[in-house]
């Protein structure tokens, strides 16, 4: 993870959650983005700066700030997430394996608080993450 990562979720954790975010906009198609999958309740789309030959992200269409915000009647949606994160894997080719990661809050290195599971894949990943 970068440095610049850190100081970016640094930043954005000073602010804290509040209102709309980019993700907002990918949603209702003021920001393009390169979607993947769209159903009533989440999306997909690749991510802008990718960390690996396949790096996408599934996000809840209803906001949900971070993980640590989500209640107990999102678990069905949570489940959801994971769910097409694996659909999606197998159309992107990821039959070798993937990473899920959820980074929450600022310690997680979090930067854009609307809910989001990254899916890495396409390379051999390392472990421990930094
Ligand atoms: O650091 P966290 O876990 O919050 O991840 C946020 C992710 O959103 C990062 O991997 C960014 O590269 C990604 N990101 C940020 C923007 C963006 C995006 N992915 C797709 N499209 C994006 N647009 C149009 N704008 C962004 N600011």
């Amino acid at each position: 993870m970068s440095a610049e990562e850190v100081e970016k979720a640094k930043e954005a954790a000073a602010k804290g959650p509040s209102g709309p975010t980019i993700f907002s906009k990918i949603i209702d198609g003021s920001i393009p983005a390169k979607i993947i999958y769209r159903d009533e309740t989440c999306l997909a789309f690749h991510d802008v700066s990718p960390q690996a030959p396949v790096h996408f992200l599934v996000i809840p269409i209803r906001p949900i700030t971070m993980l640590q915000h989500a209640e107990e009647g999102d678990e069905k949606l949570l489940g959801h997430l994971l769910f097409v994160a694996n659909k999606i894997a197998q159309q992107e080719g990821l039959e070798k394996g993937y990473r899920v990661v959820v980074n929450n809050g600022e310690h997680g290195c979090q930067s854009v608080f609307h809910l989001h599971l990254h899916v890495l894949g396409g390379r051999q990943l390392g472990w421990p993450p930094g």
